[in-house]
């Protein structure tokens, strides 16, 4: 069996989803109300059966770092591990200048693992992927890298790299974020984008991150640097993610791939889940998404104030352990462990994140609170943006996020 090793990407600075990333790195950002967003590809590595994992860490990474180490204990007896690698300065007294500059920095763990393959994954998406798939398809075309690839809209085409491939899935171009992206061929309203997830062959990754080291220019990034070039001398291959078929998985799942990109994807990606009968499915137990086990209590529903009805419910909500839904109502809404929503209350398609609590005749709309927030009394929230502009962020989409921790009076 090929020796393998899967080296997790998670150490970029997640400006985008500020002011989610103030206090923690993108991927320990909450998703789901149970999970974090790394959740997601680590747990697509476990359940196809790879359990070596390097999360390569940097920017905030304590929050990630007492994820990891409390969710994804492994067993040492086989061998198996996600281990977090902070950023050393190994090479020099320079943080990483690049995703490239990451694997550089550790190289030593190639040389001491001795992989035949080697996945390059990012920690910010959500999907699910069977990454021996890729593997298989890999091995089969003796590809040097293989990049993993899904058609999206044209005009999202400039946040990603974008490919161009020949029938037998060479690629034969690649452009990193183009202000123009070329369009599928026969599909004019799509084009192919790198997921940002590449499997190398061990000898190809450690002579491409090598030679980019030496060139001073480069700006060290796998899609500007590496893939741009590497495909005009080497059999790079591109993994179509529409094939990757998962365990228990609705033939609507196939192919749903978000980029938590910004809070206006991360909302919706969080919306995706609570409709009624979602694209993504978290209740696939054949395919499960692993997380923190935690020791709250169950989640009650409190029916607070008899004598004006007052029933605290949720409906088509996603509600976790810990909460206390006491006379107040949530509708179409991400409530992790601990939230409380007290009597008259209203929370309609919101994210509510830990230990939040909404007192009595509150009004909210469209909002993600972060940890450790309580919203006073008689409060209304997402119904006046510009009020809210005031006191709080509020993303182009018109979704108003509370920061972590913020008093709010
Ligand atoms: P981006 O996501 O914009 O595009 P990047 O910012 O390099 O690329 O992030 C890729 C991954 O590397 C992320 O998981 C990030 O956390 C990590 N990362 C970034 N800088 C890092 C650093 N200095 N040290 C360690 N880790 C770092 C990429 C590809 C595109 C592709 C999209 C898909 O470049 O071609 O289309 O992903 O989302």
């Amino acid at each position: 069996m090929a020796k393998l090793l899967a080296m997790i990407l998670a150490g970029g600075a997640g400006t985008r989803l500020e002011p989610l990333t103030r206090e923690r790195a993108k991927p320990a950002v909450p998703f789901g109300g149970r999970y974090r967003i790394i959740d997601f590809v680590l747990s697509n590595f476990a359940n196809s059966g790879i359990y070596r994992m390097k999360v390569l860490t940097q920017y905030k990474s304590d929050s990630l770092n007492k994820h990891l180490s409390r969710a994804w204990r492994m067993s040492a007896f086989l061998g198996h591990y996600v281990e977090t690698v902070p950023a050393q300065m190994r090479t020099g007294m320079d943080w990483y200048k690049g995703s490239v500059d990451a694997i550089y920095q550790n190289l030593n763990l190639i040389t001491d693992e001795e992989p035949d393959h080697i996945f390059v994954f990012g920690a910010d998406h959500v999907y699910r992927m069977d990454c021996r798939q890729m593997l298989d398809f890999h091995t089969s075309r003796k590809a040097a890298c293989t990049v993993a690839a899904i058609p999206v809209p044209i005009e999202e085409g400039k946040e990603f790299g974008i490919i161009d491939v020949g029938p037998d899935g060479r690629m034969k171009g690649f452009v990193e974020k183009p202000k123009n992206p070329p369009p599928m061929p026969g599909n004019p309203k799509y084009c192919l984008a790198s997921m940002g997830n590449y499997l190398f062959s061990t000898d190809s990754l450690v002579k491409e991150v090598v030679r980019d080291a030496a060139a001073e220019a480069s700006a060290h990034d796998f899609g500007k640097s590496i893939i741009s070039q590497l495909y005009k001398h080497e059999p790079v291959y591109v993994y179509d993610f529409a094939q990757n078929v998962i365990a228990g998985q609705e033939e609507k799942e196939r192919g749903y791939w978000r980029d938590v990109g910004n809070i206006d994807t991360y909302y919706q990606s969080n919306m995706d889940l609570v409709e009624v009968d979602p694209v993504f499915n978290l209740y696939n137990d054949r395919w499960p998404i692993y997380t923190q086990p935690n020791n709250f209590p169950p989640a009650k529903f409190v029916f607070a104030d008899r004598e004006n009805s007052r029933v605290g419910h949720c409906t088509d909500s996603l509600v976790s352990e810990g909460c206390i839904i006491s006379g107040g109502h949530a509708h179409r809404s991400v409530l992790s462990p601990k939230v409380r929503i007290n009597s008259f209350s209203e929370v309609q398609e919101s994210i509510l994140f830990e230990n939040v609590t909404i007192g009595r005749r509150c009004r909210i709309r469209r909002a993600i609170i972060d940890k450790n927030v309580e919203i006073p009394p008689g409060m209304t929230i997402g119904y006046d943006l510009d009020e809210d502009r005031r006191r709080f962020h509020v993303t182009p989409g018109g979704v108003v996020v509370i920061p972590k921790g913020m008093k709010v009076a």
